[in-house]
């Protein structure tokens, strides 16, 4: 593969801000990796995010970037691509971004259907601030603000997206970057709201308060944890209960939002402008 890094690489933002191990970097290639096949023109791209670990990842891409405000990348997104329903509206988030503060944003983007595509590094925690607690924090786990482990539910990120109307769901891990790397690029290919799902090692802030505490463990550990759909469907319940699987779930056709607003609102509206001779 010759990857074209100069065209697509901030090189003065190096070295990049995440612990070494991470998987954040593995998401990162596959995203240049799936720009650089598909031929994207860096000036086409919007690349998004809100505040976390994750959220950094925009500083070093060599393209339209804007880092936000924690969780509501999703809604400088939509305002991009209402006004700029020409270029290719891609966010990064983590899951305390995209699923906890982000969550309302979550849910009525994927009701929307609007062309944007949300990669969710789901690391199991809020890496960026020391590690506590969040949604996809596994049962039983210890972080920062649960020492006696965490009794709360895992959310279930693509149950979610698809409840909500998100018309590409997909969920893939860090340790294979191949099927990922197919993934991310899939679903940027998709028109309208695509949410890919990341499992990811955060060995820092999760990892070493589990028995894990180098990033080999961690990974292993969630290698062990996810399932394919193809294995899954001849699984039990019991068999399941505390996996991850793996795959994609949703890949339908929707009318896209932009498409409707600029037809059914924006055309209404000159309609009237001409009726009225505004
Ligand atoms: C309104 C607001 N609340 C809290 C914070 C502090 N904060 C910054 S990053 C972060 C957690 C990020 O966790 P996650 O989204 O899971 O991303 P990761 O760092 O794990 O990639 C928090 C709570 C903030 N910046 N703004």
């Amino acid at each position: 593969m010759n990857l074209s890094y100069e065209k697509l690489i901030r090189y003065e933002m190096y070295p990049v801000y995440w612990c070494p191990g991470c998987g954040i970097g593995v998401v990162f290639k596959s995203i240049l990796i799936s720009f650089d096949k598909l031929g994207w023109d860096p000036n086409e791209i919007a690349f998004i995010s809100g505040i976390g670990c994750t959220s950094r990842m925009p500083g070093y891409l060599k393209a339209n970037t804007i880092h936000t405000t924690h969780g509501r990348a999703l809604t400088f997104a939509t305002g991009i691509k209402l006004v700029k329903p020409d270029k290719k509206v891609v966010v990064v988030s983590g899951d305390g971004d995209a699923l906890a503060i982000g969550g309302n944003h979550f849910l009525h983007a994927c009701r929307r259907n609007i062309d944007i595509k949300l990669i969710i590094v789901n690391n199991g925690v809020y890496g960026m601030t020391g590690g506590q607690v969040s949604p996809t924090t596994p049962e039983g786990f210890f972080t920062e603000t649960t020492p006696y482990g965490n009794i709360d539910p895992e959310f279930d990120t693509v149950k979610i997206a698809e409840a909500a109307g998100a018309t590409y769901v997909a969920r893939e891990s860090v340790t294979r970057p191949f099927l990922l790397s197919k993934i991310i690029e899939k679903s940027l290919s998709h028109k309208g709201f695509a949410v890919v799902e990341v499992i990811s090692n955060c060995h820092i802030n999760l990892g070493r308060k589990n028995k894990m505490r180098n990033q080999l463990k961690m990974l292993k550990w969630i290698d062990e944890r996810i399932v394919p759909l193809s294995k899954a469907s001849s699984m039990t319940p019991e068999e399941l209960k505390g996996k991850l699987v793996t795959g994609e779930f949703v890949n339908k056709q929707k009318p896209e939002y932009v498409e409707q607003y600029y037809t059914q609102i924006i055309g209404k509206v000159k309609e009237l402008q001409a009726e009225f001779d505004l």
